[in-house]
């Protein structure tokens, strides 16, 4: 299989710990593009017509795309067990939760890089940034009894999150009063998965 990707990713990143964590990484190559809202690389476009990556092309049967998808599909592939059944509605909100905290992040990047300076309104950014302190809030009053718990694909998907925080936003400083969430994640970032996964570039 193949793995359209880009080590700045949050997204792929995603996909690349779940890789390290169920011993697959042998499974999947990694193809490098660079593909933006305003310059889709051809080879993203040919594979997800939404113009995004991650996407998995798969010799055995249709491209998959979308992180959770791809995800979802890796785990099952291997019954790893990061989407348990018990807790199956926790860990796809809190899942869901740290994307849509990627995707603010993202487009507050993209604000500043994909826009000519005329075009750029510092008030959407702030929209966006208060979306994801928001959310950041949310995970610390409600959800660090989960966190605390076995690691599942949310684990994986908020510590991507905030990694990407630290690569894109370090300045925006968000441990600042949230102690529990900060000392969660020193610990999570340390994973010989996060750690082979870095983001770059
Ligand atoms: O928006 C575009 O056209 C291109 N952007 C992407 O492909 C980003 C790369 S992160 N991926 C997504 O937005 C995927 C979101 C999807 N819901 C999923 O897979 O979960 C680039 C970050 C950076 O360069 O800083």
């Amino acid at each position: 299989m193949q793995l359209l990707a880009a080590g700045a990713s949050p997204f792929v990143r995603k996909v690349r710990v779940l890789l390290h964590e169920t011993g697959q990484t042998g499974d999947v190559a990694l193809l490098d593009v660079a593909t933006t809202p305003m310059a889709t690389d051809p080879a993203v476009a040919a594979a997800n017509p939404i113009g995004k990556i991650p996407a998995l092309i798969r010799p055995d049967g249709p491209t998959l795309y979308d992180s959770r998808v791809i995800c979802r599909y890796l785990d099952a592939r291997v019954g790893a067990g990061l989407y348990p059944e018990a807790r199956i509605w926790e860990v796809l909100t809190l899942e869901a939760t740290a994307d849509g905290i990627m995707e603010a992040a993202v487009l507050m990047v993209y604000e500043g890089r994909a826009r000519p300076e005329e075009m750029r309104y510092a008030p959407w950014v702030e929209a966006q940034w208060a979306k994801v302190t928001r959310a950041l809030d949310a995970v610390g009053a409600r959800r660090m009894g989960h966190l605390a718990g076995k690691p599942d694909m949310s684990h994986i998907a908020m510590g991507c999150a905030l990694g990407y925080l630290d690569f894109r936003h370090a300045d925006r400083a968000w441990r600042a009063g949230r102690d529990a969430l900060a000392a969660w994640y020193a610990d999570f970032a340390d994973r010989p998965s996060m750690v082979a996964t870095v983001p770059t570039g």
